[in-house]
């Protein structure tokens, strides 16, 4: 542990959870506060599904599996093999141990516990001591409007259609009744370092600055405000921000992502394989960005905190 700076993190999925756990390293637990986004989440077969909230979870608690970098290492699929003989065609791949999870969450939720606060019991069972926060209470959900299908919910363009179809539109479901919580605004209100993590600028983190007020409030905070860039050498790590930037119409470049986040952040490290890129108005830093390795997680993060300092 090397820093004593309230540290908050927003992040998305896999990408996000990599350079969650490097802070999670380096920065004492109740100094680090991840928020994270929850358009994606969806109802299915009656359970409340968080794929970013569980994908932060299991990677803090050393749970996830490395492979897929979402749901557990080593889970069973007998219950999905199960809805198959019972002439059920599942397309998204729940195990038999994450099920447990969204059982929890979806009997508390009924009982009506926030999300906020469901997400607190389960991390802390799961022996996590940084905080996890969804990015609202309210239900939000991303819809994406494509070219071949309309309108698709979420997970049905990401994992039934393995985000192939063409995007023409995106839309949060929800947005304008969805309010900061209070230790949101809390985290953000006392924090030293605000950083964007490398999840794709459209799908991850637009949600969470398009919660009323949330994008203002960071922006009002005269901290280092610092993104970690989603793109290396004009390619994605994983998943779909390169195609998406280009079906949207954006020249896919450091300069769209910087200009995606204007205003919102004032820092932002890059890549060594795009160190010759110049941003006006912005701090910028090089570091090799790509996390593929625990050192290499740990490494970044150290960077960041270091930078900032
Ligand atoms: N992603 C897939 O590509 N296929 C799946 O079947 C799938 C199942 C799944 C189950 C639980 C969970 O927490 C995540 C899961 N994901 C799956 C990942 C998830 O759909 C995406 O990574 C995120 O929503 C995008 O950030």
């Amino acid at each position: 542990m090397v820093d004593s700076r309230n540290v908050v993190l927003l992040v998305g999925g896999v990408g996000g959870a990599k350079l969650a756990a490097g802070l999670a390293r380096m920065v004492p637990p109740d100094q680090l506060t991840i928020i994270v986004n929850t358009g994606d989440d969806f109802w299915h077969y009656g359970l409340r599904i968080c794929p970013d909230l569980d994908t932060i979870t299991y990677t803090l608690s050393g749970l996830v599996d490395p492979v897929n970098g979402w749901g557990i290492a080593g889970d069973t699929t007998i219950t999905l093999d199960a809805l198959g003989r019972l002439g059920e065609m599942p397309w998204f791949r729940l195990g038999d141990q994450d099920l447990a999870t969204h059982l929890v969450r979806t009997t508390r939720l009924d009982a009506g516990e926030s999300l906020t606060q469901i997400t607190q019991a389960i991390t802390s069972a799961l022996g996590i001591r940084c905080r996890i926060l969804p990015m609202t209470d309210e239900p939000v959900a991303t819809r994406v409007d494509t070219v071949e299908h309309g309108e698709l919910d979420f997970q049905d363009y990401f994992v039934r259609h393995r985000w192939q179809p063409t995007v023409r539109n995106l839309r949060l479901d929800g947005i304008q009744d969805a309010t900061i919580s209070a230790p949101v605004r809390q985290a953000i209100e006392n924090a030293d370092l605000i950083v964007i993590g490398p999840s794709n600028p459209w799908l991850s983190i637009q949600p969470i600055l398009s919660v009323p007020g949330l994008r203002e409030l960071i922006a009002s905070r005269s901290v280092p405000r610092v993104a970690v860039t989603p793109i290396i050498g004009g390619q994605a790590v994983k998943g779909p921000t390169v195609k998406i930037m280009q079906e949207l119409g954006y020249t896919v470049s450091l300069e769209t992502v910087a200009g995606f986040y204007q205003r919102t952040i004032n820092g932002f490290v890059v890549d060594v394989q795009d160190q010759d890129v110049h941003l006006s108005d912005l701090r910028l830093s090089v570091f090799d960005t790509l996390m593929n390795s625990d050192q290499k997680r740990v490494a970044l993060a150290e960077h960041v905190l270091s930078w900032t300092s």
